[in-house]
Protein backbone atom coordinates (compact mmCIF):
# COMPACT_ATOMS: atom_id res chain seq x y z
CA UNK A 1 0.00 0.00 0.00
CA UNK A 2 1.49 3.74 -0.40
CA UNK A 3 2.03 5.37 2.36
CA UNK A 4 -0.07 7.77 4.52
CA UNK A 5 1.49 10.94 3.01
CA UNK A 6 1.31 9.60 -0.89
CA UNK A 7 -1.96 11.42 -0.52
CA UNK A 8 -0.15 14.95 0.24
CA UNK A 9 2.22 14.45 -2.67
CA UNK A 10 4.81 12.58 -0.78
CA UNK A 11 6.33 8.80 -2.10
CA UNK A 12 3.57 7.94 -4.81
CA UNK A 13 5.29 4.86 -6.46
CA UNK A 14 6.52 5.70 -9.65
CA UNK A 15 3.54 5.22 -12.59
CA UNK A 16 5.75 3.10 -14.62
CA UNK A 17 6.32 0.86 -11.85
CA UNK A 18 2.59 0.34 -11.75
CA UNK A 19 2.54 -0.38 -15.56
CA UNK A 20 5.71 -2.71 -15.69
CA UNK A 21 3.35 -4.80 -12.85
CA UNK A 22 0.65 -4.42 -15.24
CA UNK A 23 2.34 -5.84 -18.29
CA UNK A 24 4.00 -8.69 -16.17
CA UNK A 25 0.67 -10.02 -14.59
CA UNK A 26 -0.84 -9.59 -18.07
CA UNK A 27 1.73 -12.50 -19.40
CA UNK A 28 2.10 -14.13 -16.36
CA UNK A 29 1.38 -17.74 -15.38
CA UNK A 30 -1.65 -16.83 -12.74
CA UNK A 31 -4.03 -15.02 -13.72
CA UNK A 32 -4.25 -10.98 -12.89
CA UNK A 33 -7.37 -10.43 -10.84
CA UNK A 34 -8.33 -7.15 -10.16
CA UNK A 35 -11.10 -6.08 -8.05
CA UNK A 36 -13.41 -3.02 -8.75
CA UNK A 37 -12.22 0.39 -6.21
CA UNK A 38 -15.47 3.06 -5.76
CA UNK A 39 -13.49 5.15 -3.86
CA UNK A 40 -10.30 5.22 -1.86
CA UNK A 41 -11.01 3.37 0.99
CA UNK A 42 -12.43 0.62 -1.07
CA UNK A 43 -9.03 0.89 -3.20
CA UNK A 44 -7.12 0.40 -0.24
CA UNK A 45 -8.95 -2.90 1.47
CA UNK A 46 -8.23 -4.29 -2.51
CA UNK A 47 -4.85 -3.58 -1.88
CA UNK A 48 -3.97 -4.65 1.77
CA UNK A 49 -5.83 -8.39 0.28
CA UNK A 50 -3.21 -9.06 -2.16
CA UNK A 51 -5.19 -8.48 -5.45
CA UNK A 52 -2.97 -7.52 -8.14
CA UNK A 53 -4.70 -4.75 -9.40
CA UNK A 54 -7.98 -1.68 -8.66
CA UNK A 55 -10.35 -1.41 -11.29
CA UNK A 56 -11.58 2.09 -10.91
CA UNK A 57 -15.57 1.08 -11.76
CA UNK A 58 -17.50 3.04 -13.64
CA UNK A 59 -20.99 1.53 -12.29
CA UNK A 60 -19.29 2.05 -8.31
CA UNK A 61 -18.04 5.74 -8.90
CA UNK A 62 -21.48 6.30 -10.60
CA UNK A 63 -23.24 4.85 -7.85
CA UNK A 64 -21.44 5.07 -4.71
CA UNK A 65 -19.29 8.42 -5.04
CA UNK A 66 -22.39 10.37 -6.64
CA UNK A 67 -25.40 8.13 -6.09
CA UNK A 68 -26.15 8.24 -9.78
CA UNK A 69 -27.31 5.32 -12.54
CA UNK A 70 -24.00 4.27 -14.84
CA UNK A 71 -25.41 5.90 -17.99
CA UNK A 72 -22.75 8.65 -18.81
CA UNK A 73 -23.89 11.01 -16.43
CA UNK A 74 -20.79 11.44 -14.59
CA UNK A 75 -17.89 12.86 -16.54
CA UNK A 76 -14.24 12.56 -17.35
CA UNK A 77 -13.04 14.86 -14.78
CA UNK A 78 -15.19 13.50 -12.22
CA UNK A 79 -13.73 10.08 -12.79
CA UNK A 80 -10.49 10.92 -13.23
CA UNK A 81 -10.99 13.48 -9.71
CA UNK A 82 -12.04 9.70 -8.03
CA UNK A 83 -9.13 8.23 -9.83
CA UNK A 84 -6.59 10.16 -8.78
CA UNK A 85 -7.70 9.91 -5.08
CA UNK A 86 -7.63 6.35 -5.70
CA UNK A 87 -4.25 6.22 -7.52
CA UNK A 88 -2.67 7.96 -4.46
CA UNK A 89 -3.50 5.13 -2.13
CA UNK A 90 -1.96 2.20 -3.54
CA UNK A 91 0.84 0.71 -4.80
CA UNK A 92 -1.03 -1.64 -7.28
CA UNK A 93 -1.72 -0.86 -10.57
CA UNK A 94 -4.69 1.37 -11.75
CA UNK A 95 -7.24 0.47 -14.29
CA UNK A 96 -9.54 2.66 -15.25
CA UNK A 97 -12.98 2.20 -15.84
CA UNK A 98 -13.38 4.88 -18.49
CA UNK A 99 -16.49 4.22 -20.42
CA UNK A 100 -17.15 5.22 -24.18
CA UNK A 101 -14.41 7.81 -23.43
CA UNK A 102 -17.31 10.45 -23.07
CA UNK A 103 -18.26 11.16 -26.33
CA UNK A 104 -16.89 10.95 -29.73
CA UNK A 105 -13.73 10.76 -31.29
CA UNK A 106 -12.01 13.54 -29.44
CA UNK A 107 -13.36 12.78 -26.16
CA UNK A 108 -11.90 9.36 -26.61
CA UNK A 109 -8.43 10.62 -27.68
CA UNK A 110 -8.41 13.56 -24.90
CA UNK A 111 -9.74 11.31 -22.43
CA UNK A 112 -6.96 8.82 -22.92
CA UNK A 113 -4.07 11.58 -22.81
CA UNK A 114 -5.27 12.91 -19.49
CA UNK A 115 -5.21 9.61 -17.67
CA UNK A 116 -2.19 8.72 -18.94
CA UNK A 117 -1.09 12.06 -17.69
CA UNK A 118 -2.25 11.84 -14.35
CA UNK A 119 -0.08 8.54 -13.91
CA UNK A 120 -2.70 5.44 -14.41
CA UNK A 121 -1.40 2.13 -15.24
CA UNK A 122 -4.19 1.70 -17.83
CA UNK A 123 -7.24 3.09 -19.30
CA UNK A 124 -10.59 1.05 -20.69
CA UNK A 125 -12.74 2.17 -23.52
CA UNK A 126 -16.10 0.50 -24.22
CA UNK A 127 -17.71 0.65 -27.49
CA UNK A 128 -20.75 1.77 -26.23
CA UNK A 129 -22.82 4.79 -28.06
CA UNK A 130 -22.91 7.78 -25.84
CA UNK A 131 -24.86 7.70 -23.45
CA UNK A 132 -24.05 4.29 -22.60
CA UNK A 133 -25.96 2.02 -20.76
CA UNK A 134 -24.66 -0.42 -18.24
CA UNK A 135 -24.05 -3.79 -19.49
CA UNK A 136 -25.60 -5.25 -16.81
CA UNK A 137 -29.20 -3.78 -17.03
CA UNK A 138 -31.70 -6.08 -18.09
CA UNK A 139 -33.83 -3.87 -19.79
CA UNK A 140 -31.78 -3.57 -23.07
CA UNK A 141 -31.92 -5.88 -25.47
CA UNK A 142 -30.39 -5.61 -28.93
CA UNK A 143 -28.17 -2.09 -29.30
CA UNK A 144 -26.36 0.00 -31.75
CA UNK A 145 -22.64 0.29 -31.05
CA UNK A 146 -20.10 2.54 -32.06
CA UNK A 147 -19.48 1.11 -35.66
CA UNK A 148 -16.34 -1.01 -35.80
CA UNK A 149 -14.45 0.74 -38.09
CA UNK A 150 -15.02 4.36 -36.01
CA UNK A 151 -14.07 2.47 -33.00
CA UNK A 152 -11.29 1.30 -34.42
CA UNK A 153 -10.17 4.65 -35.56
CA UNK A 154 -10.70 6.12 -32.23
CA UNK A 155 -8.77 4.07 -30.55
CA UNK A 156 -5.67 3.88 -33.23
CA UNK A 157 -5.44 7.71 -32.45
CA UNK A 158 -5.93 7.05 -28.77
CA UNK A 159 -2.82 4.84 -29.02
CA UNK A 160 -0.77 6.88 -31.31
CA UNK A 161 -1.20 10.14 -29.01
CA UNK A 162 0.21 8.32 -26.26
CA UNK A 163 3.25 9.96 -24.69
CA UNK A 164 4.78 7.32 -22.47
CA UNK A 165 5.64 2.86 -23.21
CA UNK A 166 4.47 1.44 -20.18
CA UNK A 167 0.87 3.16 -20.45
CA UNK A 168 -1.82 0.05 -21.36
CA UNK A 169 -5.03 1.02 -23.43
CA UNK A 170 -7.55 -1.83 -22.75
CA UNK A 171 -10.50 -2.04 -25.64
CA UNK A 172 -13.69 -3.42 -24.39
CA UNK A 173 -15.92 -5.31 -26.86
CA UNK A 174 -19.40 -5.22 -25.88
CA UNK A 175 -21.09 -7.21 -29.19
CA UNK A 176 -22.44 -9.65 -26.91
CA UNK A 177 -24.02 -7.64 -24.74
CA UNK A 178 -25.65 -5.83 -26.90
CA UNK A 179 -26.90 -9.04 -28.93
CA UNK A 180 -24.40 -9.50 -31.93
CA UNK A 181 -23.29 -12.63 -31.93
CA UNK A 182 -20.11 -14.05 -31.32
CA UNK A 183 -18.32 -13.32 -35.25
CA UNK A 184 -19.16 -9.57 -34.16
CA UNK A 185 -17.56 -10.27 -31.50
CA UNK A 186 -14.45 -10.98 -32.43
CA UNK A 187 -14.69 -8.97 -35.38
CA UNK A 188 -14.21 -6.15 -33.51
CA UNK A 189 -11.78 -7.34 -31.29
CA UNK A 190 -9.85 -7.95 -34.44
CA UNK A 191 -10.07 -4.60 -35.34
CA UNK A 192 -9.06 -3.09 -32.01
CA UNK A 193 -6.13 -5.11 -31.50
CA UNK A 194 -5.22 -4.22 -34.82
CA UNK A 195 -5.86 -0.73 -33.83
CA UNK A 196 -2.84 -1.29 -31.30
CA UNK A 197 -4.61 -1.78 -28.13
CA UNK A 198 -3.01 -3.69 -25.34
CA UNK A 199 -5.58 -5.93 -24.35
CA UNK A 200 -9.03 -6.75 -25.18
CA UNK A 201 -11.77 -6.97 -22.33
CA UNK A 202 -14.53 -9.47 -24.10
CA UNK A 203 -18.05 -8.48 -21.47
CA UNK A 204 -20.57 -10.91 -21.78
CA UNK A 205 -24.20 -11.45 -19.62
CA UNK A 206 -24.46 -15.70 -20.53
CA UNK A 207 -24.16 -17.71 -17.64
CA UNK A 208 -23.16 -21.09 -19.41
CA UNK A 209 -20.19 -18.89 -20.89
CA UNK A 210 -21.52 -20.62 -24.09
CA UNK A 211 -21.27 -17.17 -25.60
CA UNK A 212 -17.34 -16.83 -23.90
CA UNK A 213 -16.12 -20.19 -25.33
CA UNK A 214 -17.40 -19.28 -29.27
CA UNK A 215 -15.51 -15.54 -29.05
CA UNK A 216 -12.23 -18.04 -27.53
CA UNK A 217 -12.80 -20.61 -30.33
CA UNK A 218 -12.95 -18.09 -32.63
CA UNK A 219 -10.45 -16.17 -31.26
CA UNK A 220 -7.82 -19.00 -31.62
CA UNK A 221 -8.18 -18.86 -35.16
CA UNK A 222 -7.22 -15.28 -35.57
CA UNK A 223 -3.20 -15.85 -34.53
CA UNK A 224 -3.55 -12.53 -32.48
CA UNK A 225 -1.92 -12.68 -28.68
CA UNK A 226 -2.55 -9.70 -27.31
CA UNK A 227 -4.76 -10.54 -24.54
CA UNK A 228 -7.65 -11.19 -23.01
CA UNK A 229 -10.05 -9.38 -19.96
CA UNK A 230 -13.26 -10.94 -18.55
CA UNK A 231 -15.47 -9.45 -16.00
CA UNK A 232 -17.51 -12.85 -14.70
CA UNK A 233 -20.01 -10.99 -12.64
CA UNK A 234 -22.48 -12.95 -14.55
CA UNK A 235 -21.03 -15.82 -14.73
CA UNK A 236 -19.66 -16.31 -11.00
CA UNK A 237 -18.90 -19.86 -10.63
CA UNK A 238 -15.72 -19.61 -12.68
CA UNK A 239 -13.08 -19.16 -10.94
CA UNK A 240 -9.90 -16.75 -11.97
CA UNK A 241 -8.00 -19.98 -12.25
CA UNK A 242 -10.59 -21.61 -14.44
CA UNK A 243 -11.08 -18.53 -16.46
CA UNK A 244 -7.27 -18.49 -17.02
CA UNK A 245 -7.25 -21.86 -18.20
CA UNK A 246 -9.64 -21.20 -20.68
CA UNK A 247 -7.61 -17.89 -22.18
CA UNK A 248 -7.90 -15.05 -20.22
CA UNK A 249 -5.27 -13.14 -18.80
CA UNK A 250 -7.18 -10.77 -16.17
CA UNK A 251 -10.20 -11.32 -14.24
CA UNK A 252 -12.28 -8.18 -13.12
CA UNK A 253 -14.11 -8.78 -9.73
CA UNK A 254 -15.77 -5.20 -10.91
CA UNK A 255 -18.57 -4.40 -7.99
CA UNK A 256 -18.13 -7.26 -5.47
CA UNK A 257 -16.66 -4.25 -2.65
CA UNK A 258 -19.85 -1.62 -3.68
CA UNK A 259 -22.64 -4.56 -3.15
CA UNK A 260 -20.75 -5.85 0.04
CA UNK A 261 -20.88 -2.16 1.45
CA UNK A 262 -24.03 -1.38 0.46
CA UNK A 263 -25.61 -4.70 2.32
CA UNK A 264 -23.49 -3.92 5.27
CA UNK A 265 -24.77 -0.71 5.39
CA UNK A 266 -28.24 -1.74 5.20
CA UNK A 267 -27.89 -4.34 7.58
CA UNK A 268 -26.21 -1.66 10.25
CA UNK A 269 -29.01 0.83 9.38
CA UNK A 270 -31.80 -1.67 9.87
CA UNK A 271 -31.46 -2.48 13.55
CA UNK A 272 -29.91 1.11 13.85
CA UNK A 273 -33.35 2.24 13.36
CA UNK A 274 -34.86 0.27 15.84
CA UNK A 275 -34.33 2.08 19.01
CA UNK A 276 -31.33 4.00 18.10
CA UNK A 277 -28.82 1.86 20.11
CA UNK A 278 -25.16 2.43 18.80
CA UNK A 279 -24.42 -0.81 20.83
CA UNK A 280 -26.47 -3.51 18.90
CA UNK A 281 -24.32 -2.87 15.91
CA UNK A 282 -20.72 -2.48 17.79
CA UNK A 283 -19.94 -6.04 16.95
CA UNK A 284 -20.75 -6.59 13.70
CA UNK A 285 -19.31 -2.86 11.73
CA UNK A 286 -15.49 -1.97 12.00
CA UNK A 287 -13.60 -0.90 14.80
CA UNK A 288 -12.83 3.46 14.87
CA UNK A 289 -9.50 2.08 15.38
CA UNK A 290 -9.64 -0.14 12.46
CA UNK A 291 -10.58 2.97 10.30
CA UNK A 292 -7.59 4.59 12.42
CA UNK A 293 -4.92 2.37 11.12
CA UNK A 294 -6.27 2.27 7.71
CA UNK A 295 -5.66 5.57 7.00
CA UNK A 296 -2.38 5.75 8.91
CA UNK A 297 -3.64 7.91 11.34
CA UNK A 298 -0.51 7.33 13.97
CA UNK A 299 2.08 7.61 11.03
CA UNK A 300 0.61 10.99 10.28
CA UNK A 301 0.48 12.27 13.57
CA UNK A 302 3.97 10.78 14.59
CA UNK A 303 5.71 12.75 11.82
CA UNK A 304 3.30 15.96 12.42
CA UNK A 305 4.70 15.89 16.01
CA UNK A 306 8.24 14.89 14.98
CA UNK A 307 8.87 18.00 12.84
CA UNK A 308 7.90 20.10 16.52
CA UNK A 309 9.70 18.65 18.37
C1 LIG B 1 -18.07 -1.35 -14.20
O1 LIG B 1 -17.65 -1.87 -13.15
O2 LIG B 1 -18.45 -0.19 -14.27
C2 LIG B 1 -18.12 -2.14 -15.43
C3 LIG B 1 -18.28 -3.58 -15.35
O3 LIG B 1 -18.10 -1.57 -16.49
S1 LIG B 1 -19.95 -3.90 -15.62
O4 LIG B 1 -20.72 -3.18 -14.62
O5 LIG B 1 -20.07 -5.35 -15.49
O6 LIG B 1 -20.32 -3.50 -16.95
MG1 LIG C 1 -18.44 0.43 -16.36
Amino acid sequence: MASWSSELGGRVPPADRKRRALREGLVGEEPLIAVGAHDAMSARLIDVSGFDAVWVSGFGVSAMAYGLPDLNLVTMSETLDVTRRIDAVTSLPVVVDCDNGYGGFGNVVRTVCEFERAGVAAVCIEDNLFPKRNSLYQGAAIRELVPTKEQARRLRAAKQAQETDGFVLIARVEALIAGHGVEAACERAVAYAEAGCDAILIHSKDKTLQQIEGFLEAWGTTGLDVPLVAVPTLFPDFSATELKQKGFAMVILANHPMRASVQAMEETLAKLSGDGRAADVDSAIAAVDHIFELVHTREAIEAEEAEVR
